[in-house]
């Protein structure tokens, strides 16, 4: 965790940098909405890799405002949004977030991946890496679950083992950000 002045500083940097620029058309306009909810300066890390194709934690409770940052440990992972009912592949319209992959040899990442929360309901996402098949191996991960559903993360992790292949997104949308601590260990 970051002491709370380190946290609004990242996110004024978040605000400045967007993602690569895009292609006219395209819709990279998603992270830029985040300034219309409040946010609170509460930041939950979520770290891609470690123990194996897992995000740790893989089940997060979050408020609107709050952001939620993705590290990433070897070797190259992603994160992209998905619906429930249809795991490891992008949000219908593709309009989900989704960050790049991020390859690491040793180490954590010199970026990280952050979006921030703008409603309550679940947000389930997966690593589109497809060598090794991460989603169908399990590596998905939900923002407020609701946990008087049967819509859960263990139901997720069934549908998508069955799910031949992951589909990436076609854009990135969120911030991708020079990692504020990469000498942190996780
Ligand atoms: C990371 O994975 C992606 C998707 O499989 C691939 O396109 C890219 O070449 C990989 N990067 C490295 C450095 O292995
Ligand atoms: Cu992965």
């Amino acid at each position: 965790m970051f002491a709370k002045s380190a946290t609004i500083a990242i996110l004024a940097v978040a605000g400045l940098v967007s993602a690569a620029p895009a292609p006219a058309g395209t819709r990279t306009e998603r992270d830029l909405a985040s300034r219309t909810v409040t946010q609170t300066g509460v930041t939950h890390s979520v770290v891609a890799g470690r123990a194996g194709l897992h995000f740790d934690p893989e089940n997060v409770v979050a408020e609107i405002g709050d952001v939620i940052e993705w590290h990433y440990l070897p070797a190259n992972h992603s994160v992209v949004q998905s619906s429930f009912a249809e795991p490891c592949q992008p949000l219908a319209g593709d309009y989900g977030f989704a960050s790049n992959f991020q390859p690491v040899s040793t180490g954590q990442s010199s970026q990280v991946f952050q979006i921030v929360v703008q409603d309550a309901s679940p947000l389930w996402y997966y690593c589109a890496q497809t060598k090794g098949s991460h989603c169908q191996n399990g590596m998905a991960g939900v923002i407020n679950q609701n946990f008087n559903s049967p819509n859960t993360l263990t139901a997720y992790k069934a549908a998508a083992a069955l799910t031949g292949v992951s589909i990436p997104p076609s854009h990135v949308s969120g911030s991708i950000i020079d990692n504020p601590n990469p000498q942190s260990g996780f």
